[in-house]
């Protein structure tokens, strides 16, 4: 029998279904997002949880011409499926498939591409400011979760909102989840508006005020009565809400139909900022997920019976973020000064088990990761040695907090980096590809890129007892496995190693390309070309002297990271050459070009930038076979190349973009 689902195209469609229609229609999408998100991984609990929210949304609105704007945009996929995507939902974050969030360039009714938390109200805020600007009708709304709401942005744009009076509706998807249970006073404080403190105080004191008024206040009274299910709470405060200057309505049921219907119809005529507060289950309808919400908001393909993940064996070698997380208890024991501090993101990071084992020294901060850099600058003030574990994508928001905070204080914080390079499905908004960049010029911190467990377990300890600002730098993923070496050896700051030896060309790798490089070198002994491979180890400082002296060894340079081209690895090392006056050879850069990197699997990610084994043996080859031929950076090419010119104080510019 044709579902309902696969008759929806468009709002106008949920439109025509009556109640009972609306009920079997979350039921399939629920069905559908289960079944896609069990193959292909994803973004679980969070979408199940607004299934009800979305589908009366587009029951009310009228989009695209009224706008809805997902903060993070993971809980997208139920209005991926009722706007014309329901035939390519199987794609859903496989390379050349559809996202796992809203991109302006897959459907008009995706309003704004997100993926990082708090945006939502801003970006709803701009559009409403500009349709009262450009006399345009329609609503403008923001859905936020509870955890994205701890964000200061948020903050900001709610501070705007009440101020400037726009027509603006923000819902608050309260599920009391960020990733892990939500934190802070603003959590408590939507707990005690949800658990009905403020709602029962101020139900009974209305009470007992109506019932003083002659005449009136029995009968508003009794409307009020009337009014409570489906408006329930518009007569309640939400005292933080209303203070900021938004009408506050809630709490709401958000899983009931009939609730939502009746509050959003009256919501849709109001005028102004208004807050709805809505109160749903993360994993609502899957029971695994319903039980353990935190395991299933982002998940591998795993078995719909057991809930369990696929390929989960027992012999894989753990993920670098368990080796920070095992490491840093292992340090810990030692080291009474050390903290740990995550924005939200406890398991993401690695760091449940110090979460156990050191209760008063971790710090969940909340979706703030301006404030973890600047609160560990004050830890580290006192005397601490605060870690904060971030992802490199997250602590974009924080750049101005690391360096004016942290290192132009010269503050020993320790910057553990998780998920740089690429990421994989995640896309875009996620792959951790600039932080050489944003990082390496930063003064006074020195930054770390481990190729390996037990390297990466050397630079953890390094970090935690070097007086600096440090950062390091892991992939996401697991490591190579083999022997664990159990005692813990200090780097020397600013040095490389060098891995193997070979006259014809040196290959200068770090963090997730040593080891390609290394089988790529493999492979170009066997087609008799000898290269050297350095581990640089460090991004900053450089090993200087062993970098050059290999270069003059060899008269020919490769650099392979898996970072941006612009202002990364090679970027330094060419500047490293250059400081030096060593003009006289080729270099090629390989890495990431000037593009924002679309979704797919890491191994297919890699290989299409060709920073892969095969990728590299192919540029090493054509660079050894072509010799001198000389390249200049080419804005549209997928693989930057340059060429260091013979010429001692000037670097002459070739126009030829000619592609390697
Ligand atoms: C700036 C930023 N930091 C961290 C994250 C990682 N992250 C993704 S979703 C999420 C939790 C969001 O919680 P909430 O907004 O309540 O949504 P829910 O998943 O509970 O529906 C976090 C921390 C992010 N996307 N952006």
């Amino acid at each position: 029998m044709m579902k309902i689902l696969d008759r929806i195209q468009a709002s106008h469609d949920v439109k025509r279904l009556d109640i009972e229609e609306l009920g079997t229609l979350c039921h399939e999408i629920r069905e559908e997002i289960l079944s896609t998100v069990s193959k292909n991984g994803g973004h679980l609990a969070s979408n199940l949880g607004v299934v009800e929210l979305t589908t009366v949304l587009h029951y009310i609105f009228d989009f695209p011409m009224d706008k809805l704007i997902w903060d993070v945009g993971h809980q997208s996929y139920a209005h991926k499926l009722l706007t014309g995507r329901k035939n390519r939902f199987h794609t859903l974050r496989q390379y050349g498939g559809i996202s796992g969030f809203p991109k302006r360039d897959e459907s008009p009714y995706d309003t704004f591409d997100s993926g990082h938390s708090g945006t939502s109200i801003s970006s709803a805020l701009g559009m409403a400011a500009a349709r009262r600007l450009k006399g345009e009708r329609g609503k403008i709304i923001a859905v936020i979760g509870d955890g994205s709401m701890t964000s200061g942005l948020a903050f900001e744009g709610m501070n705007q909102a009440g101020h400037i009076d726009q027509d603006l509706i923000v819902i608050l998807n309260d599920n009391e989840m960020s990733i892990s249970p939500n934190v802070g006073a603003l959590s408590s404080y939507l707990n005690r508006l949800m658990t009905g403190q403020f709602v029962n105080r101020f139900r009974d004191d209305m009470k007992a005020f109506l019932e003083t008024l002659p005449g009136i206040g029995k009968s508003v009274l009794r409307f009020a009565k009337q009014a409570e299910e489906s408006l329930k709470g518009l007569l309640m405060p939400g005292l933080l809400f209303e203070e900021l200057g938004m009408k506050y309505i809630g709490p709401i049921d958000g899983h009931r139909l009939d609730y939502l219907i009746e509050t959003f119809q009256n919501v849709r005529k109001l005028r102004g900022p208004i807050l709805v507060h809505v109160i749903t289950k993360k994993g609502k309808g899957y029971p695994p997920a319903e039980r353990n919400p935190a395991r299933f908001h982002g998940v591998p393909p795993f078995d719909i019976q057991t809930g369990e993940p696929e390929n989960n064996s027992e012999e894989a070698p753990p993920t670098f973020t368990e080796v920070f997380g095992e490491t840093l208890c292992q340090l810990a024991k030692g080291k009474k000064q050390l903290v740990a501090i995550t924005a939200a993101m406890q398991s993401g990071t690695g760091l449940e088990k110090f979460a156990r084992q050191f209760p008063d020294r971790f710090y969940d901060i909340g979706i703030a990761e301006q404030h973890a850099v600047t609160f560990a600058a004050g830890l580290a003030l006192e005397g601490f040695k605060p870690v904060v574990a971030i992802y490199s994508t997250f602590l974009q928001r924080a750049y101005d907090q690391v360096l004016q905070d942290v290192c132009l204080q010269n503050l020993p914080v320790v910057f553990a980096l998780d998920r740089g390079g690429i990421v994989g499905e995640d896309g875009p908004t996620h792959h951790g590809l600039f932080d050489f960049s944003y990082l390496r010029h930063i003064p006074n911190l020195i930054v770390m890129v481990p190729k390996d467990e037990n390297e990466f377990r050397n630079m953890i300890k390094t970090a935690v007892e070097c007086p600096l600002p440090v950062a390091f730098r892991y992939p996401r993923g697991r490591g190579r496995g083999g022997e664990r070496e159990e005692s813990l050896q200090s780097i020397d700051i600013g040095k490389g190693e060098v891995l193997r030896e070979g006259q014809d060309i040196l290959i200068i790798a770090i963090g997730s390309t040593v080891y390609p490089s290394l089988r790529a070198a493999e492979k170009l002994a066997e087609a008799g070309i000898q290269a050297t491979v350095i581990n640089s180890r460090f991004l900053k400082p450089l090993d200087g002297n062993l970098l050059a002296e290999w270069a003059e060894k060899t008269g020919k340079v490769m650099t392979v990271e898996e970072n941006v081209l612009q202002g990364g690895f090679g970027s330094a090392i060419l500047e490293l050459f250059q400081e030096r006056g060593l003009f006289s050879f080729p270099f090629k850069r390989l890495g990431v070009p000037d593009l924002f990197v679309e979704h797919g699997s890491q191994a297919l990610l890699r290989e299409k930038y060709g920073i892969d084994e095969k990728g590299i043996f192919k540029k090493a080859k054509e660079m050894f076979e072509g010799g001198g031929t000389e390249f200049i950076h080419a804005i549209t090419s997928e693989i930057t190349e340059s060429r260091v010119f013979p010429t001692q104080n000037k670097i002459k510019r070739s126009v030829d973009l000619k592609k390697g």
